[in-house]
């Protein structure tokens, strides 16, 4: 029988890219899109698709019904910088949408369940270098906050009600196609956009900030993998470190400057610098490698590589 997914917050960066992998691999329409909007209107067109205010527990529950879902992956939540600005519609955002989909699965009919989690778990009080899977976690930002306990609900209902649910520590998600919204780690996206469009660009963090990133293509397939590896294998349940690239803004400009040579950068930290300055620079993800075999695929010039073509031709046409 074939599974049926539902993808929560599928307008937002990663859930855009993460719905058109899903459906390539299980089928237009056994993957239903929702999100609060319809901003992506490419992924709203191209197969089903659902208003869903992730808040709303019973309109979760209407359309798992509706569509006979077994998977969840939920993909909204306001991040680090919004967060600080909106505290609490960060914490009811990101705590209630987790409680439902968790209480839903607890109820029987959802099967799986993906959350992701973030490197915002961690604080100033962690080791900053190659940052363990198991280590000190005091998070001050209200988004870091709300994943690190969103995590130990996660490893709870799987303890107590063996709900199965799998989640990651993402890094940075640096992509083409949809902008991200409200992180701190944009301005790795932000730049490549300027590069193109304006030959030069205005960094929000100061140039030596070091943090761990990651090209999409990598992330979507560690979700993919993640998600299909057998349940026996899994060790961790609140939440894998992953990890691929870490790079300062100097690092990442003379990537894209190698290629457009008239490319500058000026440095005007703000707010998010303190955000920023609390992260780790790197993170020991061997767990994850041992447990379903991660492996990244794209380095920083790599992925400039491919993130300049593309963009070059979004701007052309
Ligand atoms: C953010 O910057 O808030 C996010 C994250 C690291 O989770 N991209």
């Amino acid at each position: 029988m074939s599974t049926k997914i539902l993808v929560i917050g599928a307008c937002g960066q990663i859930g855009t890219e993460l719905t058109t992998k899903l459906r390539e691999i299980h089928g237009t329409d056994n993957v239903i899109a929702s999100d609060i909007n319809t901003r992506q209107l490419n992924l709203v067109n191209s197969g089903p698709f659902e208003i869903i205010d992730a808040k709303n527990f019973n309109a979760i529950k209407d359309c798992c019904k509706n569509h006979n879902i077994d998977t969840i992956y939920l993909m909204a939540a306001l991040l680090s910088a919004t967060g600080e600005k909106y505290p609490m519609e960060a914490w009811d955002l990101n705590m209630n949408s987790l409680f439902h989909v968790l209480n839903l699965a607890k109820g029987g009919t959802i099967k799986k369940i993906f959350w992701p989690s973030s490197i915002a778990v961690f604080g100033p009080t962690t080791p900053r270098e190659n940052t363990p899977q198991h280590t000190i976690s005091e998070p001050t930002t209200v988004y870091g906050i709300t994943k690190q306990v969103g995590e130990r609900w996660c490893e709870y209902y799987y303890n107590k009600y063996g709900v199965d649910v799998r989640s990651i520590r993402y890094p940075g998600i640096i992509s083409y196609k949809a902008m991200p919204g409200g992180g701190t780690t944009d301005y790795a996206v932000e730049i490549y956009h300027d590069a193109i469009k304006k030959g030069r660009y205005k960094c929000f963090l100061s140039e030596n900030t070091s943090l761990p990133m990651m090209f999409m293509d990598d992330a979507i397939k560690a979700t993919i993998d993640l998600m299909q590896a057998p349940e026996d294998n899994l060790t961790i349940r609140s939440s894998y470190n992953l990890s691929a690239l870490s790079f300062t803004p100097q690092e990442i400009f003379e990537s894209i400057k190698a290629q457009l040579p008239e490319f500058s950068i000026t440095y005007k930290p703000d707010f998010r610098q303190a955000i920023a300055d609390s992260w780790p620079s790197s993170i020991d993800d061997s767990v994850a490698r041992k447990d379903w075999n991660w492996k990244y695929g794209y380095d920083l010039d790599t992925m400039t590589n491919v993130m300049l073509k593309e963009l070059k031709k979004k701007y052309k046409s």
